[in-house]
């Protein structure tokens, strides 16, 4: 269980098979997010269709309401979602943070305000991994400190620090062996500090490590080096797992740099605002261009909404606000990145990858994104 075998090799790139007890999978993969049980407006089915491999749950969410309890009684997230295949949950501590709830952070764990009713709740390693076993996800995360940007040096110091001891105490409370639990390396953007976190976090030996406190607000001239740096210490045998990246250019990047998987919002959520990735890069749907274009979204995109409708049409839908529009955006754009990382993958299998990604962004950027 959880053997990630290499296959192909192109410089720091690589596709894998990742076996998971639900099913293995290809690397490199997006995940879509399933934050709260489901992937906003995509079914299990639609899902299966465009090719999504592993669905994201979120610990924060989801022990608030429903409940984990409720969730386990079910058989799990798979259970109760009706999604088959592999699911990764993630631990919270970040959620709690970025969503700006956080009352208090010490080495016991975050005390936090809840959203729904306001009252105080305890997040801490023992709990997060309680919450996740009843989860039931194949891949479960450490529960980990991940500090804003910018922030002290001194401060993301101690935090990588405090991330360790709490990687421990998520260690030794985890029970099931069919679970594997992700170690996360922080480190900010700092080199010494990500040395500093490796050095911790790699005698564990997990099955896997995720590249956690990127994307958090910093250039990307500043997070590039610090993916290349960590993902090149790394284990070559485990998956890596960049942790809320993103943005089609950060995923082609990511994957020249070493990385295995990655998650975001960004494709369902700027879809729901009127936003469909393409080739040529970014296409407002809001604007005037697309209310009279007979054009599909993407004309090498295969999804639902490219084989059947028009930009004109969609663009109508958006006006219009029927709820088709945004589910419609979110299926292509979520298509849009798995066909990027089958085209990256494929890339890499040929030995034409840094080809494949120079031709590919020369016509992403062109048109602006
Ligand atoms: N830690 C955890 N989840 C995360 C992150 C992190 O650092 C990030 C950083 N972009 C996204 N999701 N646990
Ligand atoms: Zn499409």
């Amino acid at each position: 269980m959880f053997e990630f075998d290499i296959q192909h090799r192109d410089g720091r790139a690589r596709v894998a098979q990742f076996h998971t007890p639900r099913g293995t999978v290809t690397t490199p993969m997006f995940m879509p997010v399933g934050t709260q049980g489901t992937v906003k407006g995509i079914s299990p089915q639609e899902l299966t269709d465009i090719g999504s491999q592993m669905i994201l749950g979120n610990t924060y969410h989801l022990m608030l309401r429903p409940g984990e309890t409720l969730v386990a009684a079910h058989g799990g997230l798979p259970g109760f979602t009706a999604y088959p295949g592999p699911f990764l949950t993630d631990s919270g501590g970040f959620q709690v943070m970025s969503l700006g709830h956080m009352r208090k952070i010490t080495e016991e764990g975050v005390v936090f305000k809840s959203h729904l009713d306001g009252s105080l709740v305890n997040l801490t390693p023992e709990r997060s991994i309680q919450v996740q076993e009843a989860l039931g996800a194949d891949i479960i995360m450490a529960f980990d400190e991940c500090p804003p940007y910018p922030a002290e040096r001194e401060y993301i110091l101690r935090s990588l620090e405090r991330t360790e001891r709490w990687l421990a105490r998520c260690l030794t409370v985890k029970s099931r062996p069919e679970q594997a639990l992700f170690a996360i390396v922080q480190g900010g953007v700092h080199e010494d500090l990500r040395e500093r976190s490796l050095a911790l976090t790699l005698p564990y030996d997990t099955p896997g490590f995720a590249l956690g406190g990127l994307a958090v607000g910093e250039p990307k001239e500043e997070m590039y080096p610090a993916v290349a740096f960590t993902a090149g210490r790394l284990p070559e045998h485990k998956p890596r797992y960049l942790m809320g990246v993103g943005h089609p250019e950060d995923l082609v990047a990511g994957v020249a740099l070493g990385v295995d998987m990655f998650d975001c919002v960004y494709p369902t959520r700027t879809g729901r605002f009127g936003y469909a990735l393409t080739d040529e890069g970014r296409l407002n749907m809001n604007s005037s261009a697309p209310r009279t274009s007979m054009e599909p979204l993407d004309s090498g995109c295969d999804c639902y909404a490219c084989r059947n409708y028009t930009r004109a049409y969609l663009a109508h839908l958006i006006r219009a606000e029927e709820m088709l529009g945004p589910r419609m955006l979110s299926l292509h754009n979520l298509r849009y990145l798995h066909r990027l990382m089958e085209r990256a993958r494929a890339a890499i299998e040929a030995g034409e990858f840094h080809a494949w990604a120079s031709a590919w962004a020369a016509r992403y950027f062109r048109q602006g994104v």
